[in-house]
C-alpha cells in the first residue's frame, strides 16, 4: 500500500495584500505529477485545508480541482479538519466530495473515525477543539492532553486487530519545533499532547498542525509532521518544504521525504537605512517576496528610502518593519526574561517605531498593578 501524506494547505492564505494561492497551486501541481508517476493508493491530508472558516471561491476551486485530478490517477483521499477549518463547512461538502473519492472526517467522532482500504485501517482524529472534547466526555475537568490521549487509545484499541494501521490527526505534540504561523493559542502547553500518547500500535502517524517538516522522535512509532507546502509567512523564510511518500510493507514503513520546489521564496532582510539603498540592486534580484527590517538612522530621510524601495521592488515588498537604532541590538533578547513593562516598551517600539510615551507607560503600570491585585 502506497500513501502520500500532506498537511496544512491553507488555501486562501494572504500575506499582506499578496494572495498565496498561486504558491499553493504550484505545490499541488507537483503533488499531482508525483501521483501520476508513482500511483499512490491514498492521499492523506492532515488538516488545515483552508486558511479560513468560510473559504473564498478561488480557494475552493483549487482544492476541488485537486480532488478531481487525484481521482483521475486513482488516488483516493482521506481528509480531516484542522484548527483553521470549519467543522461545519467540511461537513457541508462531505457527501458531494465522496463522489470524487474523497473521504472527509469533519470532527472528532467516536462512532465514525475509521476508514478501511483493503487490510489498511486509518483512524482519523480531526483537530480536537476543547469545546468538542468536553461535550464528548463525562468529566469535563480532565486535562486536554489526557482527553486526547484517551481518544487515541480508544481508537487504537478498535483497530489493533487490523493488519496495517495508520493514525491521521491534527495536533500539537509537545516538544515539536514550530514556527510562529501555527495559531498561537493552540500551541500553549495546555493544548500540547505528549509524544508518548501516540499509540505504538500504529505503523505510521500522519500529523498536521506544525508547519515545519519533522519526525516526532520521542514518539513510540513513525510519526511525522510534513508541514506546509510552501513558505506560509516570514517565520518560515528559508525553510525547505516536503511531503511524505510512505510505503507500508512487511516490517517498518518506508518513509521518503519528497522535496517541493518553491514558487515564491520568502526573504527576510535586516538592514540599516543606508545599507538598504546600497543593496537595492541585490534586493531587486532576489526572487520571491521580501520583508525588510530597517534600522532607522535618519527619520527625516525615511520617506525617501521608502519611495525608492517601492519603486524598485513594487508588490514584492510585502512588509517593512522599522526599528530605532537602540532596539536593533536588543531585538533578539529572550523575551521571557523581560518584565511586562519592558515587553510592552519593546512591543511599542517595534509596532510604532518610537519610544513608549510617558503617559501611556503610566496608564500601563496602573493597569498592571490592578491586574496583579486581582490576580488576573
Ligand atoms: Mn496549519
Amino acid at each position: 500500500m502506497k500513501l502520500l501524506h500532506i498537511a496544512d494547505l491553507h488555501a486562501g492564505k494572504t500575506l499582506g495584500r499578496v494572495n498565496r494561492n498561486p504558491d499553493l497551486y504550484y505545490a499541488l501541481r507537483q503533488i499531482l505529477d508525483f501521483c501520476r508517476d508513482n500511483k499512490p493508493d491514498l492521499i492523506l491530508i492532515a488538516g488545515d485545508i483552508f486558511d479560513k472558516a468560510n473559504p473564498d471561491s478561488e480557494s475552493k476551486e483549487i482544492v476541488f480541482d485537486f480532488f478531481l485530478e487525484a481521482k483521475s490517477y486513482k488516488a483516493e483521499i482521506v481528509l480531516i479538519a484542522g484548527n483553521h477549518d470549519s467543522y461545519d463547512f467540511l461537513k457541508s461538502i462531505k457527501k458531494l466530495s465522496r463522489l470524487a473519492g474523497v473521504h472527509i472526517y469533519d470532527r472528532p467522532d467516536k462512532d465514525n473515525f475509521l476508514f478501511m482500504k483493503g487490510d489498511l485501517a486509518i483512524a482519523c482524529l480531526p483537530y480536537p477543539s476543547e469545546r468538542v472534547l468536553t461535550s464528548a466526555e463525562e468529566k469535563s475537568k480532565i486535562q486536554y492532553a489526557e482527553k486526547v490521549s484517551r481518544f487515541l487509545n480508544y481508537m487504537a484499541d478498535r483497530v489493533k486487530e487490523k493488519r496495517k494501521k495508520v493514525l491521521l490527526t491534527h495536533l500539537f505534540i509537545a516538544g515539536s519545533r514550530y514556527t510562529s504561523t501555527e495559531r498561537e493559542a493552540s500551541l500553549t502547553q495546555h493544548y500540547a499532547v505528549f509524544p508518548s500518547s501516540l499509540p505504538a500500535v500504529f505503523d505510521y502517524v500522519a500529523l498536521g498542525h506544525v508547519h515545519r517538516y519533522q519526525r516526532v522522535e520521542a514518539s513510540p512509532t513513525y510519526a511525522f509532521y510534513t508541514g506546509t507546502l510552501y513558505q506560509l509567512d516570514f517565520s518560515e523564510a528559508g525553510e525547505d518544504k516536503f511531503f511524505n511518500f510512505v510505503r507500508l510493507e512487511e516490517g517498518p514503513p518506508c518513509v521518503e521525504a519528497v522535496k517541493l520546489d518553491i514558487k515564491n521564496p520568502l526573504n527576510l532582510f535586516k538592514l540599516s537605512q543606508s545599507e538598504v539603498l546600497r543593496r537595492l540592486g541585490e534586493l531587486k534580484n532576489t526572487p520571491g517576496y521580501l520583508k525588510l527590517i530597517i534600522k532607522v538612522e535618519e527619520r527625516e530621510t525615511l520617506p525617501f528610502t521608502m519611495d525608492r524601495l517601492r519603486e524598485h521592488l513594487g508588490e514584492r515588498l510585502v512588509k517593512v518593519e522599522q526599528i530605532e537604532h537602540r532596539s536593533y541590538e536588543t531585538k533578539n533578547l529572550e523575551f521571557e526574561k523581560l518584565t511586562p513593562l519592558d515587553l510592552y516598551r519593546e512591543y511599542h517600539l517595534l509596532s510604532y517605531g518610537k519610544e513608549l510615551p510617558a503617559e501611556v507607560e503610566k496608564t500601563f503600570t496602573k493597569l498592571l498593578e490592578k491586574a496583579e491585585e486581582l490576580q488576573l
